[in-house]
């Protein structure tokens, strides 16, 4: 079992592979990438099960537009090679910003937001009439909780009470150009979910150790699905990203890109 410290070493080279990727082309998602390097970690190199090589929990990545985070982990693992993942985004490239099913760890295609949970309930429940004990994490944004199908999503995980799912939130307080409480309010998140008959709890998920704790508590679920309301900063990391107005895609010149190598370190 890896330390703290290594999880959080981990998540640095994380972070690095994220602007490694948008520098291919110039551009990104790198915001997302940066503000879920902690997550990831957690998850690729603590959570998930495996049997020999392969991953035995999946995850399903709603936000399909936040695929760089899940690049940055599988480039980890060695899914994908540093010289494809500089690919992202390119014209010919597999590693495209929101990634296509069947690319090796993407059981569903994202990009179009709100449907990602509703095939994490499909999925956890099939496991579960198979007889499966496989567990599903699924991330959303709070942006995807404005969409209907989202709900609807949700109230069927309660109802087959799928205590093989987790949801994890990724609330960056952001849509594109504005932050939810100001285009169409989504808090309180947590109580949401409590309402609706899953655990959940509110986790500042850019401080690894809570992280980590939040996401082991979930793993102990018993008789219900789980929400982590993960509050994360857009950009985390990288000091002047976090403070750029445009952190939702970041279309910058190479010397800014290098800049946040730097502040990485
Ligand atoms: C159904 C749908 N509507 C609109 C878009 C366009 N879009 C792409 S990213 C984005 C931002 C949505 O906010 P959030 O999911 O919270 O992403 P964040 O800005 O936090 O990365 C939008 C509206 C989309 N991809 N899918
Ligand atoms: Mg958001």
């Amino acid at each position: 079992m890896k330390t703290d410290q290594e999880l959080a070493a981990i998540a640095t080279s994380l972070r690095r592979r994220c602007i490694e990727m948008c520098r291919g082309r110039g551009r990104g998602y790198a915001g997302q990438g940066l503000a879920l390097a902690d997550i990831m970690a957690v998850l690729y190199f603590d959570a998930l099960r495996r049997e020999g090589e392969a991953l035995s929990d999946r995850v399903v990545l709603s936000t399909g537009h936040s695929a760089i985070a899940v690049y940055s982990a599988l480039g980890e693992l060695g899914v994908f090679t540093e010289e494809e993942l500089r690919t992202y985004g390119q014209d010919g490239s597999r590693i495209e910003e929101s990634p296509l099913s069947g690319l090796p760890g993407f059981p569903i295609t994202g990009g179009s937001l709100g449907q990602g949970l509703s095939q994490a309930v499909g999925l956890a429940l099939g496991d579960r009439m198979a007889g499966r004990d496989t567990r599903t994490f699924c991330i959303v944004s709070d942006g995807e909780l404005q969409e209907g199908q989202t709900w609807e999503a949700a109230m069927s995980a309660a109802h087959y009470r799928l205590n093989n799912l987790v949801v994890l939130i990724d609330n960056n307080r952001m849509q594109a150009d504005g932050d939810p409480a100001m285009v169409m309010a989504v808090e309180p998140i947590d109580a949401k979910f409590a309402a609706f008959g899953f655990e959940a709890e509110r986790v500042t998920a850019n401080d690894l150790p809570a992280v980590r704790a939040a996401i082991h508590r979930a793993m102990q679920a018993t008789d219900r699905p789980v929400a982590l309301v993960c509050d994360t900063v857009l950009g985390f990391g990288v000091p002047s990203f976090v403070s750029y107005a445009k952190v939702h895609y970041m279309n910058v010149t190479d010397d800014v890109w290098l800049r946040a190598l730097e502040e990485i370190g």
